[in-house]
């Protein structure tokens, strides 16, 4: 390797003939050689700043390489491609991961203490990509991360969110959100591709006419939006893959408009800069809620029609034609937010690339599957029929033909059954519903749990499964352990590694050999011990951030994911208010000590998601300053949840709270984390809950409240809230309209209670409160068993593997995307 070469052109070389070029490079060297490049300085006099921006274009730049090699073998071989369309990508930090992914973690480690700098304190700098808003998008990550280690070409489709998911600020117990300017450092991750801008073409009318015998159809009078992607390169776990994930941000197509501009409109001129910027200027901080907004279908349009014009182009380029697309091309819908990839190929196809509709529609079908994430009724996507046609009418127009050849077909299949043709239709009650669209269109349609797919095929689809049960299955969640578990907690990870050995960093099915140390007392207090010392590192994180000291010796009971009402977090701390009267009322009583840890983000506009946090603000303060429960109670709030707090927090959990009313929770992907840590889950028999059941057996998990069909019964049969108040929980809901709290809550109480804001109890929160508690008295009595809780957490862990990503993607490329 000739000196004069800087590490770039080092890296280049080696990749050539080497998959694993990492393996060849000298930390030191590099470093030293892209500060030179970059800073014009060495790793004796640089900031921190200036090592951490170094070193992750160091990382970048050799997963770029990666990608290019890895790419073109790809397409050498011909191997059908996966597109990954999603509206979020909850990334989290990537320096760690990526070295991590690549066998380097030690090796900079040693480099940079070498050099007096703390590889952990560069770690902190690196932000978390917050380009999403909870389960989805973090799915779609850890998806990401276990293809690419499974050597699985698999492209990410996003957007380019300046700012993604707010920060969090507790301020008088009250939630505030403060933009999440990401890109300020985290821009090192992107390599800008300009040269690669798409149009993307907003509003205007529809033009037809007849060109010799060929019926042409065209977009007139639209405005131009140009998409410049920025590539995010993803490693894999020991693998010779690296894949991309595409981020795509909107810019007026000559950043002047200086027809404008010489008339004298200067304003006017950047003022449509700046239009189009807002496309791609932040991320829907909605979860759960549609927000029928004009912007949200503007993004969506613009990561759809770039992304498949970029998909066209790339495979033509190949094959030099489309008809071969679904052989080649696999095109994943995450949830109806890239629905529009429906009409959209349709609309290439036919308008830009002169196919006839049938073959169109063949080609469309058999491209594209799509995954549903919730049955909530308000988080399916219906767009208003008016504002739909006014910024995409063409694509308005194919959706159009779409239903009306629906309707005939449904009309063979459920004669005169309108009220179900209008159930199923793609256009009905003057809106196009997306979800309809999919089920219209896509070869396959998966649930992401075995309880939440059932629900789908019996409930909210079952008109589209009668027709076609072969499309509907299952694909049960899966998360990136490597990352939850093996970076995230390092001590429990390497007394595996020497209990079991490392098997289980390849295979997480491997972890399963730790079962037979289930009676293995020193195992046991191996894992207690490990699992304490996490659980100090949190309560040092918590005293930081909240000034709260919380006793590791108490059970770490944790609630983390975005506040909901579905998942009940009112029911935790109802319950939490019950626990601290009755130490209140028997002080001496024998109470195993506990500290239950919240931390959720609600939607902006989620009131009585809010009111919820503030109740357990209030809650903590009231329990926290009480000496009379102190030593025995806790309640702590952590503000603004992320990837990289959920990292720290889920290694010191003891129990993991998923107690979300049965049949709305889709899966759950923290439960899954939170198990594979150790954490016995307390919960419903609600999504992936069922399966964790399954893994565990009864005696492993404290399972409460009613079943999925009992919910739906108690409906028809009619649920009247107040039939379960007992005079505890009555005394319960007083303190929360007696001004105990330092604040009243008066619209918790009737939204329980009374149909003040519709229906009383919607998640049927009382109904439920007793198990719960009984539930509960159960978890506080076992954990003095320690032998008894341990033996528990042990099998938690050992059988975890089943969920891990690398088992859920290869479901999907076999049973869906069918790669080779
Ligand atoms: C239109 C606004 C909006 C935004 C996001 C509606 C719906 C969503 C997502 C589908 C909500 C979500 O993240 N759902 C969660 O997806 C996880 C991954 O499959 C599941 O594990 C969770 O159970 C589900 O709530």
């Amino acid at each position: 390797m000739n000196k004069k070469q800087n590490s770039k052109q080092k890296i280049q070389k080696l990749a050539e003939n080497d998959a694993r070029p990492e393996r060849a490079i000298q930390p030191t060297e590099l470093l030293n050689d892209t500060l030179r490049r970059i800073f014009g300085c060495e790793l004796a006099d640089a900031t921190q700043k200036q090592v951490y921006r170094a070193l992750c274009i160091s990382v970048r730049e050799l997963l770029t390489e990666k990608n290019r090699v890895f790419g073109n073998r790809c397409t050498e071989k011909e191997r059908k491609e996966v597109y990954y369309m999603s509206m979020e990508f909850l990334v989290g930090t990537s320096l760690r991961n990526n070295l991590f992914n690549l066998g380097l973690e030690a090796e900079f480690r040693k480099a940079l203490a070498d050099a007096g700098f703390d590889i952990d304190e560069i770690y902190a700098i690196d932000p978390d990509a917050g380009l999403g808003n909870g389960g989805l998008g973090r799915l779609a990550s850890c998806y990401m991360d276990a293809a690419t280690g499974m050597d699985y070409p698999m492209t990410g489709f996003s957007i380019r969110y300046e700012f993604g998911i707010f920060k969090q600020k507790i301020v008088d117990g009250w939630q505030m959100e403060f933009p999440d300017n990401w890109l300020e450092m985290g821009d090192v991750w992107l390599q800008a591709r300009e040269d690669d801008a798409v149009e993307v073409k907003f509003g205007g009318e529809v033009r037809e006419w007849m060109d010799n015998d060929r019926f042409k159809v065209a977009q007139v009078g639209y405005s131009s939006v140009m998409a410049v992607p920025y590539d995010m390169y993803i490693s894999g776990y020991d693998s010779d893959a690296a894949n991309r994930l595409v981020l795509w941000s909107a810019k007026l197509p000559q950043s002047f408009d200086m027809a404008a501009f010489s008339r004298g409109d200067y304003v006017r001129a950047l003022e449509r800069n700046a239009m189009a910027e807002t496309i791609s200027k932040v991320l829907y901080p909605a979860d759960d809620h549609i927000q029928g907004k004009r912007l949200r279908l503007k993004q969506q349009y613009l990561l759809v029609s770039a992304s498949l014009q970029s998909i066209l182009k790339k495979h033509y380029k190949k094959y030099r034609t489309y008809t071969n697309l679904p052989e080649k091309v696999a095109i994943h819908i995450n949830d109806t937010h890239p629905a529009l990839c429906v009409p959209e190929l349709m609309r290439l196809l036919i308008d830009e690339h002169d196919f006839g509709w049938d073959e169109a529609w063949d080609i469309t079908c058999r491209t594209l599957s799509y995954t549903n994430h919730t049955v909530m009724s308000e988080a399916l996507e219906r767009w208003n029929v008016d504002l739909f046609r006014e910024q995409l009418p063409r694509v308005y127009s194919i959706c159009q033909e779409i239903n009306r050849r629906l309707i005939e077909h449904l009309c063979a299949v459920y004669p005169n059954d309108w009220g179900k043709i209008n159930y199923m239709a793609v256009i009905a009650n003057n809106e196009v519903r997306m979800a309809n669209l999919c089920l219209a269109a896509c070869h396959k349609v998966n649930g992401v749990s075995k309880l939440h797919t059932d629900i789908l095929r019996n409930g909210i689809f079952r008109d589209y499964c009668q027709i076609t049960p072969e499309r509907f299955l299952n694909v049960t969640n899966g998360i990136a352990y490597r990352r939850w578990l093996c970076q995230s907690d390092p001590l429990l990870t390497d007394y595996l590694k020497q209990l079991i050995g490392g098997d289980f960093l390849r295979d997480a099915r491997a972890l399963e050999k730790l079962l037979p140390y289930q009676n293995d007392e020193k195992v046991l207090a191996d894992l207690m011990a490990i699992k304490r010392k996490n659980k100090e590192r949190l309560a040092a994180l918590i005293e930081n951030q909240n000034g709260v000291r919380v006793d590791p010796d108490s059970i770490f009971d944790i609630q983390i994911k975005r506040l909901h009402e579905y998942k009940r977090q009112l029911l935790n701390i109802l319950h939490v208010l019950y626990l601290y009267r009755q130490i209140k009322a028997n002080p001496h009583g024998d109470f195993m000590p506990r500290t239950f840890i919240f931390a959720a983000k609600a939607s902006a506009g989620y009131i009585r998601a809010k009111q919820i946090i503030s109740l357990i603000v209030a809650a903590s303060k009231l329990i926290n300053n009480d000496p009379d429960v102190n030593d025995k109670l806790k309640v702590v709030f952590l503000e603004d949840y992320k990837v990289s707090l959920a990292e720290i927090i889920i290694p010191a959990a003891d129990i993991s709270e998923q107690i979300s009313i049965a049949g709305k929770e889709a899966s759950g992907t923290g439960n899954m984390k939170l198990m594979i840590n150790g954490a016995v889950t307390i919960g419903t028999l609600d999504g992936a809950n069922v399966e964790i059941h399954e893994q565990v057996g009864d005696e492993n998990i404290f399972l409460f409240g009613m079943k999925a069909h009992e919910v739906e019964e108690l409906w028809q049969r009619g649920y009247h809230p107040t039939e379960f108040i007992t005079p505890e929980l009555q005394a319960v809901l007083d303190m929360l309209t007696s001004g105990v709290l330092g604040q009243r809550f008066d619209d918790l109480v009737d939204s329980l209670l009374t149909n003040r804001f519709g229906t009383a109890d919607p998640y049927m929160t009382l109904a439920d409160f007793q198990d719960y508690a009984r539930a509960q008295r159960d978890v506080a009595a076992v954990y003095q068993d320690k032998q008894r809780f341990a033996r528990m957490s042990l099998i938690n862990i050992a059988k975890a593997g089943i969920f891990s990503s690398d088992r859920a993607v290869k479901e999907y490329a076999d049973e869906i995307w069918n790669l080779d």
